[in-house]
């Protein structure tokens, strides 16, 4: 079976730990979100693609779902020391390789799938992993700081700001321009499923959509699309998808996130069971709809989601 996911960070990782464990035998490829990238210090860091390739490749630090296992600050500590910034964000001496291997291949003329193909060579997560595009889309969040309305970057929005401050819009710089990498709309194409993971609707699955021609492929794709809500009981379970989802006006609900996709898009829906009175609503919006459970506590919980998933697929076919 050809299974096509969408992913960000860790809520997609995650669940592509339990995806590899419910379907061994399945052949997964994973669009990844590169909203998140950042330039520091002259490399290129891809967020979202490196919690994918660490998480599904053993290497990832497990509690905190992103950077490296293991993990020293020796290089962030002498930066500080020269005054070098900025220092908000938490990049590890085991992780700064990956960052001066991926900019090296890119400054050699390398595109940014390529790359990725490389780097996952060490990895082995197991999944194909391709990113969405090989060009250059950063996602930037409309703040008022200090009374002065700015557009920050994805990553100081969350990570210095801890998403403490209201986001009034969600912009995915260069979307427009960007052109899906070789392979994602083909993998689309062939594929006998599509999943959209727990992951932020807005900043990672919302980019990944942003690029031109990816949404329409998934649309026009004449296969299930089946998603799980990253909302239980009206609250995400981590992170900031609230902050992100009233940007673009949508409650933060396990419903108005399904209805956000659209029955143009989604075949099923699964929220979790404390969510159980948001099926009617859903299949009113004309999507399948069940309550399981969605709380991804080990890859065994996140395995019976795809389980799930997988099912609810078979049932929409
Ligand atoms: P990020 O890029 O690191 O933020 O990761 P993703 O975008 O892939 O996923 C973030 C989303 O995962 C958040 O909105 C969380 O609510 C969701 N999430 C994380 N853990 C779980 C879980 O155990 N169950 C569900 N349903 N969602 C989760
Ligand atoms: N998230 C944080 O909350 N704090 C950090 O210092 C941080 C550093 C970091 C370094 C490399 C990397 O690949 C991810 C990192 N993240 C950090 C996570 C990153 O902000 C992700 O984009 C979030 O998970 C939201 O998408
Ligand atoms: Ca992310």
């Amino acid at each position: 079976m050809r299974i096509v996911v969408l992913a960000g960070g860790i809520g997609g990782a995650r669940f592509l730990r339990g995806l590899k464990r419910a379907a061994p035998d399945a052949d997964v490829t994973v669009i990844g979100n590169t909203g998140d990238d950042i330039h520091l210090f002259g490399l290129k860091v891809c967020p979202d693609l490196d919690t994918v390739m660490y998480t599904l490749g053993g290497g990832i630090n497990e509690e905190q779902g992103w950077g490296r296992a293991d993990e020293t600050f020796h290089v962030k500590e002498e930066l500080t020391a020269y005054g070098a910034g900025p220092s908000w964000f938490g990049l590890g001496d085991r992780d700064f390789a990956t960052h001066i291997v991926r900019t090296q291949m890119i400054q050699a003329g390398y595109p940014l799938s390529a790359v990725t193909e490389a780097l996952c060579d060490r990895w082995k997560p197991g999944v194909r992993l391709i990113p969405m595009t090989d060009d250059r889309v950063e996602t930037h969040v409309a703040v008022t700081l200090d009374g002065e309305r700015k557009a920050i970057h994805f990553q100081e929005y969350w990570v210095r700001l801890r998403a403490s401050v209201p986001a009034e819009a969600i912009v995915p710089v260069g979307a427009e321009q960007a052109k899906p990498a070789p392979g994602v709309l083909e993998a689309i194409a062939e594929a006998d499923v599509v999943l959209f993971p727990p992951s932020n609707p807005v900043v990672s699955i919302g980019t990944i959509l942003a690029v031109p021609g990816i949404r329409e492929a998934i649309a026009d794709a004449d296969v299930p699309v089946v998603g799980l809500s990253p909302i239980v009981g009206g609250a995400p379970v981590r992170g900031m998808a609230d902050k992100v989802l009233a940007a673009v006006g949508v409650e933060a609900t396990a419903a108005a996130v399904a209805e956000h996709y659209g029955s143009g898009l989604l075949d099923g829906w699964l929220v979790d069971t404390v969510d159980a009175d948001a099926v009617e609503r859903v299949e009113a919006a004309g999507i399948r709809c069940r309550a399981v459970p969605l709380m991804m506590t080990d890859a065994e919980a996140a395995a019976a989601m795809a389980r799930e998933a997988l099912a609810l697929a078979e049932e929409v076919r």
